[in-house]
């Protein structure tokens, strides 16, 4: 399949990809596949002005009938899955395997917005006051401008537009401009729901495509209620004070440097086939990657031993190819970074093994890199940093105690394991003293969370939580309600007040 036929196959006309501004790559082999067209400041206030018009309608449709529009819009996505995930894979270079997995994700959090839908809940307290009665109600908001990464193109969309679309609101999707193709073709599947679901106004979901200018029209203005970012802690910094000055809600989910721990007590083997997932899948580029394994000294030659034998093999090539496991970074820069943090890995004390860029012939404009083993003396500043690409830093421990404060030494909080068959080692590993992370595993990788779960983490990871548990509160209002269904007027706490 030519990458043309990729983007044919999701509805995407080749005369909507050839008149833009905005020229889109594939990381595969650097080739064009397709110029899109920016949105302008001015466009993007217009957006605005129709997503409040949309939320003026929606936040009046029954929750469960929202839900239902959920519903029908994860059926349609079940239908275009395959075609979808190709898509993601061409333009994003993860293997079709994991492209799949994503668009899986998009159908998991649909099923789990429709469930929703019925089921949120406020709770009721007792009033100190005789005749009254006590609630809290939960609201929409208004616009909900999503912000998303390269990396996962379209699944984190998903967590929050069907979340927020469920609790009332309109969307506004500014993906990357890495990974517009990917919005656009999401926004016609949507489209085509939508067309067919009466209560659905226009504008009830969008797509701005455009670079930092017109992101910065959605995150400084005051009627986008709600900004969900996923990206760098760069920009993390930059988006936050933005919206913290006009008060507006926000979720931050940015960046990470999640390790694992494993202890004497640890299946290896497990351990082993969990590493390589995660330190090598999306070649390196999750949020939730593997950065850093912190091994006990008793198996740390063994475990070692067998995940260089393991990297040797991987095979690394086009992401579309079945038997591959490593695709292409995103581009030059990200190669560029890589090169020049495992330098500075070297200077720091570090062994690599690894990392070098491979198929360069057969791909002058793809960034193929081997993945890079490093063993490091100690955590220095470069293990600290989150470099976004396959870098794997290797370190020692003696006490679990020191393990654990080795795993939270680092600014990011996302995502964090431990390998052990210790109870006493996995308890305090998920104790108070323990991982400092959003998410905190045994057994399992850092990577590849389940929609099921509250998503995000802590410290320089932002705070935000997307997708399951009670998540959805974060795209509501909270009300308080109380309710005088008596014929005095009694003060709370008591106060006589007699007028
Ligand atoms: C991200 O990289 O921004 O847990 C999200 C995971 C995926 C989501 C990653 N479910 O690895």
């Amino acid at each position: 399949m030519t990458h043309n036929d990729v983007t044919l196959a999701v509805g995407l006309s080749p005369s909507e990809l050839d008149e833009g501004d905005l020229a889109v790559v594939s990381p595969i082999d650097g080739k064009l596949i397709g110029r899109v067209v920016m949105q302008t400041p001015q466009e993007a206030a217009e957006m605005i002005a129709k997503g409040v018009e949309a939320f003026g309608s929606w936040r009046d449709v029954p929750a469960p009938r929202r839900g239902e529009f959920v519903r029908l819009l994860g059926n349609e996505l079940r239908e275009q899955k395959e075609a979808l995930a190709r898509l993601v894979s061409t333009e994003c270079g993860k293997i079709f395997q994991e492209g799949l997995g994503e668009v899986q994700e998009m159908i998991d959090i649909c099923d789990f917005a429709v469930g929703l839908s019925r089921q949120l809940y406020g709770l009721t307290m007792p009033s100190e006051r005789p005749g009254h009665n006590m609630r809290e109600l939960w609201q929409p908001m208004g616009v909900c401008g999503v912000i998303t990464a390269f990396n996962f193109p379209v699944a984190v969309w998903a967590w929050n537009a069907c979340l927020a679309m469920v609790t009332g609101n309109s969307v506004i999707w500014k993906p990357s401009e890495k990974t517009p193709l990917t919005a656009l073709a999401v926004q016609k599947i949507f489209n085509k729901v939508a067309n067919n679901f009466p209560e659905a106004p226009l504008g009830l979901a969008q797509v701005l495509i455009g670079d930092g200018a017109a992101g910065g029209v959605l995150v400084a203005s005051p009627d986008v209620a709600i900004i969900s970012a996923t990206g760098s802690t760069d920009m993390g910094r930059a988006v936050g004070p933005v919206v913290a000055a006009r008060f507006g809600r926000i979720i931050l989910e940015l960046g990470g440097n999640n390790a694992m721990i494993v202890t004497p007590s640890a299946d290896l083997d497990m351990a082993l086939r969990a590493i390589v997932f995660s330190a090598v899948g999306t070649a390196g580029q999750r949020c939730t990657s593997l950065r850093r394994v912190i091994v006990h000294e008793s198996v740390y030659d063994p475990l070692i031993d067998s995940l260089k034998k393991a990297y040797a093999s991987l095979k690394i090539g086009s992401p579309l190819d079945d038997s591959v496991l490593v695709g292409p970074l995103i581009g030059e820069s990200s190669f560029k970074r890589m090169e020049s943090a495992l330098i500075t890995a070297s200077g720091e004390g570090g062994t690599v093994c690894g990392g070098k860029r491979v198929l360069a012939e057969e791909y002058p404009d793809g960034y193929y890199v081997m993945p890079a083993i490093v063993e490091m003396p100690g955590q220095t500043d470069i293990v600290r940093l989150e470099t976004f690409a396959p870098i794997l830093y290797v370190m020692k421990y003696v006490t679990f105690e020191e393990a654990v404060a080795l795993q939270n030494d680092v600014s990011q909080g996302l995502s964090s394991c431990v390998f052990s068959n210790n109870v006493r080692e996995t308890e305090y590993f998920l104790s108070q003293r323990g991982s400092d992370c959003g998410i905190a595993n045994v057994n399992i990788g850092p990577s590849g969370a389940e929609i099921g779960g509250a998503f995000g983490g802590e410290k320089e990871t932002g705070g935000g939580r997307e997708s399951g548990s009670d998540a959805w509160k974060a795209y509501m209002r909270r009300q308080t309600v109380t309710v005088n269904y008596s014929e005095e007027l009694p003060l709370a706490q008591g106060i006589n007040f007699e007028v």
